[in-house]
């Protein structure tokens, strides 16, 4: 009778029950041994809470099969009464789905330290990311801190490369100079991660590594990014204070040494793209661009910055065609073409004062003009659904499908030396 009671029981409740049914809950393992057990299983599993784990369909129990089901957590003290009741012997194979769901979401996103690529990341996690990933990686990681921020934060280079007795032809790569651009600084821990755990297993990997190196700058205006954490979530200048002036900071990209305040930026510290008051003024653009001329061998140099699914490159400070217009823009098609291919996003490219806007102070256009003839900025994911708030669940997506692209300019660059 106490069966009966409690089926109907279940019976009641099974309308409001419905919502949570994935909400995680319990997996049981048993053994139905007769007729009584196997309908009350059948009972169960016609209120559609049951998820049959093992065999797939409770059609395919007989007696004597084990059963492993999962039952919501509206319903697993239910279920579980009910076994007691009718004497069923049972084990619980999973105490809480929900949290070992969770578990397994962190094991496949974190490395052996525990860091969890698929997130973002405050500033000071990021720093300690830096320190363990090249304790870890020795023979590939080495670390340099090229100077400090104005708020006196480091500014680090990672060189990702297997180590040779010769100087390697290097691609310089820097992320968060705007401050407000998260999935920037997310892309340059991921190509990191991807490049010490692919190292020896994936060939196209190892051979990058082997023969070149990677300069990594996974967060360039660190102060700006701290501030759009802790005050100013769309905060994209640096801190710097800005003297006659309430107004902070100065728009990095602005700050180069290319054609400086030309065009395209502002002489207003008020402004987003306030330009600085001199050519590097900035001890952030300073640090970077004395690490890139004294540093010998750099082919390539990349800046990755969100949003709008762009591949651009020189010029941006005028309208004229760099020189080797025709192989940026071939190599440009064809990287987004790659970086297509994985997830199907649509990527444009072009010389940037074509493509976006004309603007001068930029990374880009004085490390061309430096004579790095291979000179990209990369604006990722997405078109403005979510902009600079892009979810973390595009974290993995956006990171892998640029990956290719950035695997592609690589591979592309080491075999055209120069
Ligand atoms: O305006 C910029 O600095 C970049 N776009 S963003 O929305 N991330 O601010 C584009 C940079 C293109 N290159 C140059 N302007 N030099
Ligand atoms: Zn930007
Ligand atoms: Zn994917």
């Amino acid at each position: 009778m106490a069966r009966v009671l409690f089926l109907s029981f279940l019976t009641t409740v099974s309308v409001e029950a419905t919502v949570g049914q994935h909400a995680g809950g319990k997996v049981f393992r048993l053994k139905p041994e007769n007729k009584q057990d196997l309908q009350f299983l059948k009972n169960v599993s016609h209120t559609g809470k049951v998820d049959f784990w093992h065999p797939h369909s409770i059609d395919l129990v007989t007696t004597n099969w084990t059963v492993d089901f999962r039952v919501g957590a509206d319903w697993a003290s239910q279920v579980q009464a009910g076994l007691e009741k009718i004497g069923l012997k049972y084990d619980v194979l999973i105490e809480n789905v929900q949290s070992l769901m969770e578990k397994q979401f962190d094991q496949n996103a974190t490395d052996s330290t525990g860091y969890n690529y698929e997130r973002y990341h405050q500033w000071n996690e990021i720093e300690s990311w830096i320190t363990k990933v090249t304790i870890k990686n020795p023979r590939l990681i080495s670390r340099f801190e090229i100077g400090q921020s104005y708020e006196e934060r480091g500014i680090y280079v990672l060189r990702v490369g297997k180590r040779t007795r010769f100087m390697k032809p290097a691609i310089f790569m820097d992320c968060g100079i705007h401050a407000r651009e998260w999935i920037s600084p997310a892309f340059c821990q991921w190509f990191v991660k991807e490049a010490v755990t692919n190292y020896g297993i994936d060939s196209t990997m190892t051979a990058l590594l082997d023969k070149l190196d990677f300069l990594i700058v996974p967060v360039i205006n660190v102060d700006g990014y701290v501030y759009s954490w802790t005050k100013d979530r769309f905060w994209r200048k640096t801190r710097s204070r800005n003297s006659g002036s309430n107004c902070v900071g100065t728009d990095p990209n602005r700050n180069f040494d290319a054609r400086w305040c030309t065009i395209g930026a502002s002489r207003n510290p008020c402004d987003e793209t306030y330009c600085g008051s001199h050519a590097e003024s900035e001890m952030e653009v300073k640090a970077v661009a004395n690490f890139i001329r004294q540093y010998r061998g750099i082919k390539a140099y990349i800046t990755i910055h969100s949003y709008s699914q762009m591949c651009l490159f020189p010029y941006s400070y005028t309208y004229s065609l760099a020189s080797n217009y025709k192989e940026l823009n071939a190599l440009a098609r064809n990287a987004v073409k790659v970086l297509s291919s994985l997830h199907g996003t649509q990527y444009e490219y072009g010389p940037a004062s074509i493509v976006i806007y004309p603007s001068a102070g930029g990374s880009d256009d004085w490390a061309y003009d430096l004579g790095i003839k291979y000179s990209f900025t990369f604006e990722l994911r997405d078109t403005g659904r979510y902009g600079f708030l892009l979810p973390e669940s595009q974290i993995k997506p956006t990171c892998e499908e640029t990956m290719l692209a950035i695997n592609y300019i690589a591979a592309y660059v080491l075999n055209h030396p120069y």
